[in-house]
């Protein structure tokens, strides 16, 4: 890691590295996974990232110090997960760089057979602008497989079968929706699941 007396640099080149560690679900209720724990890195912590999304977590980069502790307890999918920690080496030559972390993570396995679906997390109130994207979005309980289906007043949307539903572009046809999302507590689970 040093500079032997008389030889070369040891080390690794200037630029973007990933850390990273796949794990399998399979067989657990991805909604209810977290992980918690602390990192550090030489040089700069950049980022942290579950399955290709930012989850906003950085750390300068002190090697000798961990960061203070962080948790994720979103974005967790069914199947292999993908946590990837990105470091960077910085300077203008080979030099050396180093990655540390203690994680601890904790899961619910899936339900039994025969548990109904419901609707543990309803869609959050949009108000949205004209042209505006609108992005709405439920959390499912209970037995294996969700079917999804959106609805507008009553009527069931097209292509609308995942636990998201975007709007590409709100008008005065989504109407009914925007009245939706924004009512009264138990209004939207009307329209989120059937089985
Ligand atoms: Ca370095």
């Amino acid at each position: 890691m040093d500079r032997a007396a008389g030889g070369p640099v040891q080390g690794n080149a200037p630029g973007n590295y990933a850390y990273q560690l796949a794990f399998d679900l399979t067989g657990f209720d991805a909604t209810t996974a977290v992980i918690s724990g602390r990192w550090s890195s030489d040089n700069a912590g950049l980022e942290v990232r579950l399955n290709g999304e930012l989850t906003g977590i950085a750390f300068e980069g002190n090697f000798a110090a961990f960061s203070p502790d962080f948790e994720i307890a979103g974005g967790f999918v069914e199947g292999t997960n993908l946590l990837e920690f990105v470091v960077n080496n910085a300077g203008d030559g080979v030099n050396p760089t180093g990655f540390r972390a203690e994680l601890a993570g904790s899961v619910q396995p899936l339900p039994p057979p025969g548990i109904p679906p419901t609707i543990a997390r309803q869609p959050d109130d949009v108000v949205a602008a004209p042209q505006q994207a609108v992005t709405l979005s439920v959390t499912a309980s209970g037995s294996r497989p969700f079917h999804y289906q959106w609805r507008l007043d009553g009527a069931p949307l097209a292509k609308a079968n995942g636990p998201v539903f975007t709007i590409a572009s709100v008008n005065a046809n989504w109407v009914g929706v925007t009245t939706c999302w924004c009512g009264t507590t138990g209004a939207p689970s009307r329209a989120g699941l059937r089985r």
